[in-house]
């Protein structure tokens, strides 16, 4: 089964040849990473072992405004245009997703139409991060499931695989959100197009090498999403939900 992996960048230069590296020794994996112009030069980079690799990696170029969720929007747009892959995978370029764990991810897919991979399940770690960034995150996942009533323990991670079918069925051109939010809203269309989502146990690593981008933005688009998403929620909504 083909898998492609879509990886958004900025500012990894020192990261992401690492994670194409390991990514790429797997058969059948392809990437498409998504550079938003990074200033520290990981578009060229990216392009350079692209050209490495013949017909195992794209590199989009974005031009405007920079946005993680507007790169993987493009990334799953061209992933499906493209059509080879049954699996459309998202991870992080910063090594926190270890690729060493696709594998399980992939497995997985076999009986789900999103696996998640998830820090907050039996199994799941955290390593290194900050006390502060753990409280966040807990919280946030806390906040986002007690106001959508989605029963997935860890919706704002960003390493997943979609089944192509389910994620041709996304509104892919109409998301309102940008930042980590986005990976909320998916699951949230995921969950009302009666998508089978599983979730399983990864360990996370703080990143060793360049900055996170997280903002005070995006932690207040991640606190009104949820309330927008429930705000337009129909009554009667059947979707099913198998985990
Ligand atoms: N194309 C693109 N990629 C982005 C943007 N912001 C973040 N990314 C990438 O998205 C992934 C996740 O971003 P991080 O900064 O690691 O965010 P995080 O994992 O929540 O934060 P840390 O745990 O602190 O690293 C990384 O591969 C980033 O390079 C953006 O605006 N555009
Ligand atoms: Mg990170």
């Amino acid at each position: 089964m083909r898998a492609l992996v879509i990886v958004p960048t900025y500012n990894e230069s020192e990261n992401l040849p690492l994670v194409a590296r390991e990514l790429l020794a797997m058969p059948g994996v392809h990437l498409i990473v998504v550079d938003d112009r990074s200033p520290d030069g990981t578009g060229d980079v990216a392009d350079a072992v692209a050209a490495s690799r013949p017909g195992r990696m794209t590199v989009l170029h974005r031009t405007g405004s920079r946005g993680f969720g507007r790169s993987y929007v493009e990334g799953m747009q061209r992933a499906l245009i493209d059509g080879g892959a049954d699996l459309i995978c998202q991870m992080d370029a910063d090594l926190s997703h270890l690729p060493s764990e696709l594998p399980t991810l992939l497995d997985a897919a076999a009986n789900a139409d999103l696996v998640i991979g998830s820090r907050y399940v039996s199994g799941g770690r955290v390593v290194n991060w900050p006390k502060r960034r753990v409280l966040l995150s807990t919280f946030a996942n806390h906040y986002v499931r007690w106001v959508t009533r989605i029963p997935v323990r860890d919706i704002t991670s960003g390493f997943r695989c979609w089944r192509r079918e389910l994620l041709l069925r996304m509104p892919l051109s109409r998301l309102r959100s940008d930042g980590y939010a986005f990976q909320v809203e998916m699951t949230w269309h995921a969950r009302r197009a009666g998508a089978r989502i599983v979730e399983v146990p990864i360990t996370f690593v703080e990143r060793r090498q360049g900055q996170s981008k997280l903002s005070g933005r995006m932690i207040m688009e991640s606190v009104l999403l949820p309330l927008h998403l429930t705000a337009r929620r129909l009554p009667g909504n059947r979707a099913r939900c198998t985990i």
